[in-house]
């Protein structure tokens, strides 16, 4: 069944001008694209979007990465499209990564990793709601219920898209 995921390209592969040798590697594995834009995070979205490792030695860098230039954000739809990204993204270190995924091609090392991919359908439906109001994206593969479902249930951190700082930070 077709499920939906999440992907941001983030600002490494921008300034390696990569982004289409990535889309269309996407689109070779079978994905459609239901929402595209560019977008330049505030360290406040940044700092939202990647709150579950606040606790982490790497984030206040990981915040400095994801906000040092632009990125672009999709919706994308596939069978099985969250274990399937994740597969063709490669490990979280580039290093790594073998060379026929994307991290091995494209990114660096374990901070320019070139791709961000959802972890499950639930963080791909609010990772995507984060970025996109309903009417920019297209196609009726995730009910909106679902989607809203999704969003009501996420902590207020997570469903933060005008970057509003966590509760108590
Ligand atoms: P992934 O799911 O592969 O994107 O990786 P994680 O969710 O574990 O980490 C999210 C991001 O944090 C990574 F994409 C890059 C960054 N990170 C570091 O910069 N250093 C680390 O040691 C681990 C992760």
């Amino acid at each position: 069944m077709a499920e939906r995921t999440f992907t941001i390209f983030k600002p490494d592969a921008l300034r390696k001008g990569v982004q289409g040798h990535m889309l269309q590697r996407l689109l070779d594995e079978g994905f459609g694209v239901r929402g595209l834009k560019m977008a330049r995070l505030s360290r406040l979205q940044a700092e939202a979007f990647y709150a579950v490792h606040r606790e982490r030695p790497f984030f206040p860098e990981l915040v400095d990465f994801m906000t040092s230039g632009p990125v672009i954000v999709i919706s994308l739809e596939r069978d099985n499209a969250v274990a399937h990204l994740r597969a063709v993204m490669g490990p979280t270190d580039s290093a790594k990564a073998p060379k026929d995924t994307i991290r091995g091609q494209f990114g660096t090392d374990i901070q320019c990793n070139a791709i961000h991919g959802s972890d499950s359908v639930e963080n791909g439906l609010i990772e995507t709601a984060f970025f996109f109001s309903g009417a920019e994206t297209v196609g009726d593969a995730v009910a909106p219920s679902a989607a809203k479902k999704a969003v009501a249930a996420a902590p207020a951190w997570q469903a933060n898209p005008l970057g509003r700082p966590p509760k108590g930070r």
